[in-house]
């Protein structure tokens, strides 16, 4: 198990106040707070490392490849992927689902079709939008039931000859539903298409195995496992990313330039154009040591312990509406709002209490239109959060009924 007391000291920023009250960081969802060990790697590296990597045969740049390199090899065993080609350092999921769209955008063809979920985040949204707009390929949806979960029926329904690619959430970012991708990706391939996992809110609290999963793709951020913002990870099989086509050109790409041409480096680096962000991954392969050793199955269940609390406790207030399936179907992610209380009303009234939750869209329009609601409040957990935490929060939303007269 998790042990908070000891865990939280390594946090320095968990120690500050936020309007004279201490804070308590519940918006993991969007970026989780970073250890000491993390931000002494990026220090470390800036101060006895600093180089680029890849070029210069002197000590500082060969120290500064390895650190880059390694944290590829680490990422990769952290994932599960068969080696460090599979995987590519971009500036964040976001980027890492748009060199995928990309390729698609260059090879869908009129009438292929593309399959996502109707609780996908904007960045695995709009990304398909350019590249059903560039091409003529249709967008098909997979429903959710009322419980945010998926229909699996509908789903198996929609996914046909005509689908050249199944790209779907892991988890959701609002409602928390973890997602069957194992199944789905076994769908896809039977009817020849290929299968990508949005795993911005999975890798961070889950044990996830790309090889177990079976997907094609998988796109993550460092900043959601307290690694540094600024670095993205794109895995992708091996013969996939060999014949996919980069999104960035320049140097360090490429193999041979002429006047006229060019060929690319090898995999990953034709994806990595560029200089690369040498100290993020410096410290995400120490962000992975420390989930490591904390046991990526220990993190899975104290976030479930800590959703059952706050789902039992949020339940309990009248007036209170939380949305998605049962805690044991969902990450730390609890969307919900409080009747005739504007989300953004009741998260500036708990950052008074030194409590930090996102009110609004979550980067989620489409599902907030398909729930009926402009925006929800949601509370997100990681490691270092605690059962008192989720007792202040309870709090804290007693005092927004008594100040908003609810
Ligand atoms: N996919 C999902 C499911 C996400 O939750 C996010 C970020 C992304 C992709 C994009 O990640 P990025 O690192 O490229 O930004 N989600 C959130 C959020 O829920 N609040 O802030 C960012």
């Amino acid at each position: 198990m998790i042990n908070t007391k000891s865990l939280r000291a390594d946090f320095p920023i968990l120690s500050r106040k936020v309007h004279g009250k201490r804070l308590v960081y519940l918006d993991n969802a969007a970026t989780t707070q970073k250890p000491m060990q993390v931000i002494q790697a990026v220090k470390s590296y800036y101060e006895s490392h600093n180089s680029n990597v890849h070029r210069a045969v002197h000590k500082l740049s060969d120290e500064a490849t390895e650190a880059y390199d390694e944290a590829h090899e680490k990422t990769a065993s952290f994932i599960s992927a068969g080696s460090y080609e599979e995987i590519v350092f971009t500036k964040n999921a976001t980027e890492a689902i748009n060199v995928v769209a990309n390729d698609f955008s260059r090879k869908l063809k009129k009438g292929d079709e593309i399959v996502l979920t109707q609780m996908e985040h904007h960045s695995n949204l709009v990304p398909w939008f350019n590249a059903a707009k560039m091409t003529g390929a249709k967008i098909k949806y997979a429903e959710i039931d009322g419980n945010g979960e998926l229909k699996m029926q509908q789903l198996r329904k929609i996914i046909t000859k005509k689908t050249r690619l199944v790209a779907v959430t892991h988890a959701s970012n609002v409602l928390g539903t973890i997602n069957p991708v194992k199944e789905i990706a076994e769908i896809a391939h039977d009817k020849g298409a290929l299968a990508m996992v949005d795993a911005a809110q999975s890798v961070p609290n889950m044990p996830v195995d790309v090889k177990k999963i079976g997907c094609d793709f998988l796109a993550f951020s460092a900043h959601k496992m307290l690694g540094p913002t600024g670095l993205g990870v794109l895995y992708g099989r091996e013969e996939l990313l060999e014949n996919t086509e980069p999104l960035v050109f320049g140097g360090d790409m490429i193999k041979e330039v002429t006047f006229e041409n060019a060929s690319w480096n090898d995999l990953p680096w034709k994806f990595e154009a560029g200089t690369p962000n040498v100290a993020g991954a410096a410290g995400f392969s120490a962000a992975m040591d420390y989930l490591i050793k904390l046991g990526m199955g220990n993190v899975r269940k104290h976030e479930l312990q800590l959703a059952k609390h706050a789902m039992k406790r949020l339940s309990e207030i009248r007036g209170v509406e939380i949305y998605g399936p049962q805690a044991e179907k969902r990450t730390g992610v609890i969307s919900f709002n409080m009747k005739d209380v504007h989300p953004h009303d009741v998260s500036s009234i708990l950052d008074s209490e030194g409590i930090a939750v996102r009110g609004g869209h979550h980067c989620a329009m489409p599902l907030m239109r398909l729930l009926g609601i402009q925006g929800s409040v949601r509370a997100s957990f990681y490691v270092y959060n605690t059962m008192e935490e989720i007792d202040a929060l309870i709090d804290a939303l007693n005092k927004v009924k008594k100040i908003m007269k609810v």
